[in-house]
């Protein structure tokens, strides 16, 4: 038996790989699931992986320094560092301290190259994530190895963006050797290459070319670039419904939210919430604003606009008298207490498909939302694009921070017909201006619309021009 077959056999035997129907991050219901952090609990196998993984590179393939991509391939990449005699680098998956903290721990110098180490491959969206700040830093990256190469377009996303992949294990290799030594049956192998023939290509973002096409790339494009399935998903309902309005329902009783969703529902891509505004809100709103969401093809958006530590925000966002998490699919957070918001939140709403906006602007005056914060906002989604989905924000296309992923989402507030404000701060700018110039997505409309005579003809009337202003941006 080859070193590469027991090696297929020892992963099978621990449970780093099953088969069976499991829904991936993606959403993607996959007939295989892989899970190679176990390896760490095995030294040997770990040792024997490592080695491997090396030797199995072409002789030409030369680096200085390694650097295995966070979490799974810190260990692989520790051992082949070790037995070899190879620094290794760090990239940090959250740079806690902005401005001071670096992307990359480790000494290195400018120009040398560095070899990338993943366990799996899928998209090679991590790889990106992992090559584009040792880049940044003035690194070389040309190759990048890994043991398990799912053949879903990694090897060729990864080379339009200048990176050699090299894989020791090939899935449908995986799957042939456990069938022939009867692991598997041969229903299983079928199984698989069906899948991975639908399943061909899973498209990241080439982070090079980002800049440049955030703003000629169509929803439809970007709904493919996207990690979140819920920002995946709203993308859909804007294509299909044609509209990219959302409803700030801020009325004054539950019973009347109820009535404007049905009434505005088919208008609509999203209908953002203030739950705690409702004095007649009962456990049953969440049931009854889901049906009228199922109905009319829309997304329940609360915008709670979480604020706390970590540990506090899990609490509030799924217990306490409105259980957020169990009917809103989106939710907000402000990113004052730091990254670790997101890590709370998406605790709790990452495993059931829920999608996280960021606030890196605000619309009223003399917010504080400005210049370093928006920039943070925007570092903090990047570490998080598996459940970030997007910003609420008033001016993306002057963000000094440059780039935005066109997987990300931008939703608007402070929109009405003409131009104009509150008596209380806030702002107001046309759906053309804030589609167009501003370079949003969506537009929130509250009470240009809930106040008007016809809330729905009204919504109708926003809806048109916020999706006509769409297709012009696309057209350009
Ligand atoms: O910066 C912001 C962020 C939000 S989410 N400015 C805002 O106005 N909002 C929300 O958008 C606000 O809470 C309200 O629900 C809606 C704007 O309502 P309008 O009546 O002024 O259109």
């Amino acid at each position: 038996m080859s070193a590469m077959e027991t090696l297929i056999l020892e992963l099978h035997e621990i449970g780093a790989v099953k088969f069976g129907n499991f829904k991936l991050k993606s959403g993607i219901y996959s007939p295989v699931y892989i899970d190679l952090r176990l390896i760490v609990s095995y030294p040997s196998l770990l040792t024997q992986i490592s080695q491997t993984l090396i030797s199995s590179l072409p002789p030409s393939t030369s680096f200085d320094v390694v650097c295995g991509v966070p979490y799974t391939a810190l260990p692989i990449a520790t051992v082949v560092s070790v037995s070899n005699s190879i620094p290794m680098l760090m990239r940090r998956k959250e740079i806690k301290d902005y401005g001071t903290s670096k992307a990359i721990e480790g000494v290195f110098e400018k120009d040398q190259t560095c070899l990338i180490i993943e366990d799996l491959v899928t998209s090679g969206g991590s790889v990106l994530e992992t090559a584009a700040p040792l880049r940044a830093v003035g690194l070389r990256v040309s190759d990048a190895v890994v043991l398990i190469d799912r053949e879903q377009g990694g090897r060729e996303n990864l080379e339009e963006n200048g990176i050699r992949l090299h894989s020791m294990i090939k899935l449908t290799e995986m799957v042939r050797v456990l069938r022939e030594k009867g692991k598997v049956e041969e229903e299983v192998e079928a199984n698989l290459i069906r899948f991975l023939e639908e399943n061909r290509r899973v498209s990241v973002p080439s982070l090079e070319k980002v800049k440049v096409e955030a703003r000629v790339l169509g929803f439809k494009e970007r709904s493919e670039l996207c990690r979140n399935p819920m920002g995946k998903k709203l993308f859909e309902v804007m294509l299909k419904k044609e509209t990219n309005l959302c409803l700030a329902a801020d009325v004054g009783t539950a019973a009347e939210l109820l009535d404007i969703a049905d009434k505005v529902g088919p208008e609509i891509c999203m209908l953002k919430t203030h739950v705690d505004i409702l004095p007649d809100f009962t456990p049953d709103f969440g049931a009854k604003l889901r049906a009228i969401a199922d109905k009319h093809k829309f997304l329940i958006f609360e915008d709670r606009k979480f604020a706390d530590i970590g540990n506090t925000v899990t609490m509030q966002y799924e217990g306490g008298v409105f259980k957020i998490l169990e009917w809103a699919d989106i939710i907000n957070a402000h990113i004052i207490s730091g990254p670790g918001i997101v890590d709370g939140l998406k605790l709790k709403g990452l495993p059931r498909g829920k999608g996280l906006l960021l606030l890196a602007e605000m619309s009223s005056a003399g917010n504080l939302a400005t210049g370093d914060y928006t920039a943070a906002a925007v570092k903090i989604a990047e570490a998080h694009s598996d459940f970030v989905m997007g910003f609420i924000s008033v001016n993306p296309a002057s963000w000094k921070c440059g780039y935005v992923y066109p997987s990300m989402i931008h939703a608007t507030p402070g929109v009405q017909m003409v131009k104009g404000g509150d008596a209380l701060g806030q702002q107001y700018n046309t759906p053309h201006s804030v589609i167009t110039e501003r370079g949003s997505d969506i537009i929130i409309v509250g009470r240009g619309i809930i106040k008007a005579e016809s809330p729905a003809e009204t919504a109708h009337e926003y809806r048109v021009e916020g999706w006509k202003a769409y297709l012009g941006k696309c057209s350009q």
